[in-house]
């Protein structure tokens, strides 16, 4: 609160407040970029908007907005249409449409030719000013819920609920971004399992590849992000891991797995081979780490399998 109140200070000096600068992401709470004039409103959002637990962006200028619409990948955007030109609109229109971000658009004019231009532009819901504090979170709120449920759809995988391969470049474009801390992919491929089926079904091959899911969850940390590649291929991102302490937490979860107890009539074991990759130049495509990582599972799998290699 101390910098935006700072911010304040200098708006009254006569300079333009960068509220930007001081953003940090931290864990992981909803993004929303405030884009507003009036500093005061600012200032109370934010307040109350990180009491609700999400990382508010306030900007006080439409090209602060389009740039950080980059920088940030925002979860919701409030954006004040008085304050845009057709031009600037018809940027937010083309970044409306081609991420999932709901808009939240406000005018001091609550004349119809405004709403139907905010709707038009992409908005998802529409709110003259003033606006009340209170109905203002409850709103913001309704389209962040939304967007979560959406992407529940469309980024979860149906059969493990651990994430599908399409959140995998988002994610990683994410974790990259905050380039503050090493990043390690591995692939995870469960042995054998072809026979799992052969000799269980595929039910039971269902199952086993549910439970192998919510074994990772349960194991890994909570920086770390699990994915389903596809079949019984799983990629983990270690978040601020370096190589040696991806590869010995992945023995670990090697060691553990392989002790677990299946039945299906009888009792029954898996195992599975990783390979593991550090990402070391955040410059070359992700493509790139996931081969690394995937000629080491290659290797672990010729090496006899149950094992890690980078
Ligand atoms: P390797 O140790 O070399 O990895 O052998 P593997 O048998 O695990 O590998 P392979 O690629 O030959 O077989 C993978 C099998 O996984 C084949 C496929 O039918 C099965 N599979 C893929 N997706 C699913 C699924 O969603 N459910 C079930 N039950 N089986 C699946
Ligand atoms: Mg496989
Ligand atoms: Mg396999
Ligand atoms: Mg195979």
């Amino acid at each position: 609160l101390f910098d935006i109140i700072e911010a304040c200070y200098l708006h009254v000096e006569g300079e333009i407040p960068d509220f930007s600068r001081k953003y940090e992401r931290r864990g992981e709470g909803p993004v929303v970029l405030i884009m507003d004039t009036d500093t005061h409103f600012l200032m109370e959002a934010k307040e109350k908007g990180e009491a609700e637990g999400w990382h508010v962006v306030p900007v006080v200028s439409t090209e602060k907005a389009i740039g950080l619409y980059y920088d940030v990948r925002p979860d919701c955007a409030i954006l004040n249409v008085d304050m845009a030109d057709d031009e600037e609109l018809d940027s937010f229109k083309q970044n409306l449409k081609s991420h999932y971000v709901p808009a939240v658009m406000m005018s001091a004019d609550r004349s119809k030719e405004v709403r139907v231009k905010a709707y038009k532009v992409g908005a998802d819901d529409f709110m003259a000013k003033p606006v009340d504090m209170d109905e203002f979170l409850v709103r913001v709120d309704r389209q962040l819920q939304r967007k979560k449920h959406l992407e529940s759809l469309v980024l979860i995988d149906e059969l493990t609920h651990v994430y599908n391969r399409k959140y995998l470049q988002q994610a990683y474009s994410r974790l990259k971004d905050q380039g503050d801390r090493q990043l390690c992919v591995a692939i995870l491929d469960i042995d054998h399992f072809k026979k799992v089926n052969d000799t269980y079904g595929h039910l039971i091959g269902d199952q086993v590849l549910r439970e192998f899911a919510g074994y990772l969850k349960q194991k890994v940390g909570a920086q770390d992000i699990i994915f389903r590649y596809g079949g019984e291929e799983f990629v983990i991102l270690f978040h601020g891991a370096p190589l040696h302490e991806a590869v010995a937490r992945l023995n670990v979860l090697r060691e553990d797995f392989s002790l677990h107890t299946f039945f299906a009539g009888e009792a029954f074991s898996c195992t599975f081979s990783a390979g593991v990759a550090e990402i070391t130049d955040p410059g070359r495509p992700f493509e790139h780490w996931l081969g690394l990582a995937d000629t080491a599972l290659y290797e672990a799998k010729e090496g006899g399998r149950n094992r890690v290699k980078s």
